[in-house]
This record gives structure tokens, sequence and C-alpha cells, in this order.
């Protein structure tokens, strides 16, 4: 048995966001969002589901503050619907919308728990994207008017901020690949997609910085670390455009004022270009406090030419998966904290990580016990990194409950907690009472 030891102060937490939760899409004034419009075209989500119900959080947050409490965290990531708060995108603000979440981190915080909040999750308010959505700097401006909205109403209340979750996504999940709201299908719309939302950053920061907000600001990439199939630099190569285009994209402009130049030189060679104006990269660099990443996998790719833009292949080394088809192995997210460390020691948490793995009630239990080993592996690497001496200060698992799974609907289960989504019953598995021991001892106990 191996005991590892976790410091003091660190943060451990559960995430989830708000249209994967909260349901209640018609209340409460809620806009519609890019993902109620996506999950209502035919053969985009699994199933047909889409977010109006979902773990019906809007209405059962003191239940899930319960659970919360019961699993012992110290930190719960969640996310605002910018549609509750302005719902046509940049008009008036929403009272009631905005009330909900001051009554839910009111009793985050009467609970002893640290809100950790993100102010985009994916729900842009359906009328930006009618206009062209990231693309065009309406939408950025809209986005820091809600973030100032956000700011000043919780200035006191919140100590971490995050812009965006998984920039990656927004633009090129979601404008490249056409897997995510809203859907398209062009290399030169995500580009647009990502610089329109890295200005928004930038400018959001920036106010915070002018109001005087409380607590520190960040923003949560999602890595995809990737080795080389071969020797062969072509292999290599390919594996630098994955990892670089899901982080050093946004992280370069954000440390280093400028996007990293081989990628955009390879972009150029498809016919793609950056819609830099003056000044942009100025605000994109305002000094952040923190970073938030999002690990779940990595790949073994190879140089392929046929493999998309990136002509990176991702091949299938027959390794141990989830049941959403990704390989489980924790040796890339030790890699990638190392690699980070070329923007500097900065303040890191894991801000998700987790496992789908769909096992379902027996006699009452969920034993899932994959779920479990998954998190092992991976809290054991988090305990050589910060041996290492780097600044990861806190973990958050993803997620507390099982929820809308964006393009995979419900059938993709991440929770510590099952949901019956018949009649919304919250059940513990097994990996949430393992979790609360861990958190309990602060330590991890390696079963060999
Ligand atoms: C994400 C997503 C989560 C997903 C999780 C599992 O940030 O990718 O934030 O919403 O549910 O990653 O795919």
């Amino acid at each position: 048995m191996t005991i590892f030891q976790f410091p003091k102060d660190f943060r451990w937490g559960t995430a989830t966001a708000s249209y994967q939760i909260e349901g209640a899409a018609q209340e409460g004034g809620r806009g519609v969002s890019i993902w109620d419009t996506f999950a209502r075209t035919p053969g985009k989500v699994f199933n047909g589901d889409n977010g109006d119900v979902a773990c019906d959080s809007y209405h059962r947050y003191e239940e899930d503050i319960e659970l919360m409490k019961k699993l012992g965290i110290n930190t719960y990531r969640f996310s605002i619907a910018w549609p509750r708060i302005i719902p046509d995108g940049d008009g008036e603000i929403n009272r009631e919308g905005l009330d909900f979440y001051v009554r839910f981190v009111d009793a985050l915080l009467e609970a002893g728990i640290e809100p950790f909040l993100t102010l985009y999750h994916w729900d842009l308010p359906q009328t930006l994207e009618d206009d062209g959505g990231w693309g065009n700097r309406r939408t950025v401006d809209a986005f820091v008017k809600y973030a100032e909205v956000i700011f000043k109403e919780f200035s006191g209340k919140i100590n971490f901020w995050l812009t965006f979750n998984e920039p990656w996504c927004i633009a090129f999940l979601s404008n490249m690949l056409g897997i995510h709201a809203p859907g398209n299908k062009d290399l030169q719309t995500a580009i647009n997609v990502a610089h329109g939302l890295l200005v928004a950053h930038g400018k959001a920061v920036q106010s915070f910085r002018r109001l005087g907000i409380t607590g520190q600001i960040g923003i949560a990439p999602n890595v995809c670390w990737a080795e080389p199939y071969s020797k062969s630099p072509e292999d290599q190569a390919a594996c630098d455009r994955s990892i670089a285009l899901n982080t050093d994209w946004f992280l370069d402009p954000i440390y280093k004022g400028s996007y990293p130049q081989f990628l955009v030189d390879w972009f150029a060679e498809a016919g793609a270009t950056v819609p830099i104006q003056d000044g942009d990269m100025e605000i994109i660099s305002e000094p952040i406090d923190l970073l938030g990443i999002n690990y779940y996998t990595m790949g073994i790719n190879r140089f392929n030419p046929e493999a998309g833009v990136l002509q990176s292949e991702e091949l299938n080394m027959g390794l141990i998966k989830t049941d959403i088809g990704w390989p489980v192995e924790s040796r890339g997210l030790y890699e990638f904290m190392h690699y980070l460390q070329k923007y500097g020691n900065v303040d890191v948490y894991i801000t998700e990580n987790g496992a789908c793995i769909n096992d379902d009630l027996e006699n009452g239990k969920i034993n899932d016990d994959r779920r479990i080993s998954y998190y092992e592996q991976h809290l054991a690497q988090i305990h050589r990194i910060i041996n290492d001496g780097i600044n990861l200060k806190g973990y958050m698992a993803w997620s507390l409950m099982d929820n809308f799974e964006w393009a995979e609907g419900y059938r993709m289960r991440f929770g510590l907690v099952h949901v019956d989504y018949r009649s919304l019953v919250r059940t513990p598995k097994e990996s949430f009472y393992w979790y609360q021991n861990v958190i309990k001892n602060n330590w991890l106990e390696i079963r060999n």
C-alpha cells in the first residue's frame, strides 16, 4: 500500500456547467442559447436529447449542495448561463436570472464551499450567433458587458474566475469539425471565433482589473497531449500541431502576445488567416492570475495527409478505454504540466478530469470501480506533479453528477452521482464514497 499526502491547502472540488445540469430552459426569463437550437436540429445530438430538463438543478440546487457537503469538497466549479442574465445577448439585464445565481452562490458560501465561477461554458445567446457569433465584434463587446454585470454582482463573494471553458472546443470542435453548436465546418470561421473569444477574454480581464474585482482570473483550455507513433520528424510535427492547436494557440497570445508562428504558417497554406486588428494582441495579453486545465486523455499520433486540416491522425493503440472511447492514460497529464512550464510556473487548477463509465444501478448501488481506478491513476500523477515543484493548487473532478454530455446526449455518464433522468433521483456511486475518503484524509491510498 502506498500513501500520497496532498498539501494542506489543496483545493478538492467537482465541476459542472449550466446547460448540462440546470434544465428550466424556458423559466426565469432565460433566453435561447445556441445549444437549445443545436439540440433541436435533427441529427446533431444523440437520441435527439436536449438540456430542457437535464438534472433540473435550477430547482434542485439545494439538494445538490447537500450532496457536495456530504462529499466534503471545499470548492465547486460551475458556470453561469449568459442567456439567463441577458436573454437576447446584449439588451436588458434579467434580474430574475441574476437572482438565481445569487441564491446559489450564497448557499454555497453558507455551506463553506468556495465557488469557482466560469463565465462562458458554451451557451451563447442565439441572437448573437445569428449576427455572426464570436466572429463579430458585437459578440465580443456583449461578452464584456455581460462579464461586467457578473463581476459587479459577485465581487466580494467569488475568489476564482474563469473567462472561457475550453476555447479549442468553442472555436474548432464547434466551427471547423461541426460536432458542437453552432455546427459550422469551416477553418476560417473557427479561426475567427478563436480570435474573437481571445479578444473578449482580454477585454474582460482588463475590466476585471479596472473595476477592482476581488479574486483571481484566468482561462481553462483543454489539453490534447500527443506522442509520436514513430521517431520520424513528420510524426513529431503532427503531434506538435495537435498539442499546439488546443493550448498554445490560446496561451501564446495570452502569455506572449503572439500566435504560434508555425501554426499560423500551416493555416496560411490552407488559405486561412487570423483577423488581427490594431491593438488586439495587447488586449489579449493582459496578464492573468491562474490557469484551469481540463485533461481527459492523450493520443499516439502520426502524420497522415488525409487526417483533417492538421494532418495528424490519432491511432488506436489498443489501450483500455472509458465508455466514450477515450484511452485511459494519465501520463499525458504529467507530460503536459511540464510542457506548460514554458509559460512560467503559473498557478494551475485541474478544472476538469474524469471518466465516462456507464455503469448503472444494480441492487441500489453503482459499482463504478473503473471510474475509481481512473481517478486513482490521475491523482497519483497530480501528486507527482506537485512534488516536482509545479504550482498545481487544486483538483476538480468532472463531474459531480451525470449530466447532458453535449452531442452524446444523456447516454454518456461522467458523474460521481448517478442521475435517473426520469425520476431525477440522485444516487451517489461507489466512486463518490471513494472520493469522499480521499478528501477527508487529504491523501490518496493506492491499492496494490
Ligand atoms: C468540457 C466539457 C464538459 C464535458 C466533459 C466530458 O469542458 O469538455 O466542459 O462539459 O462534459 O469534458 O466530455
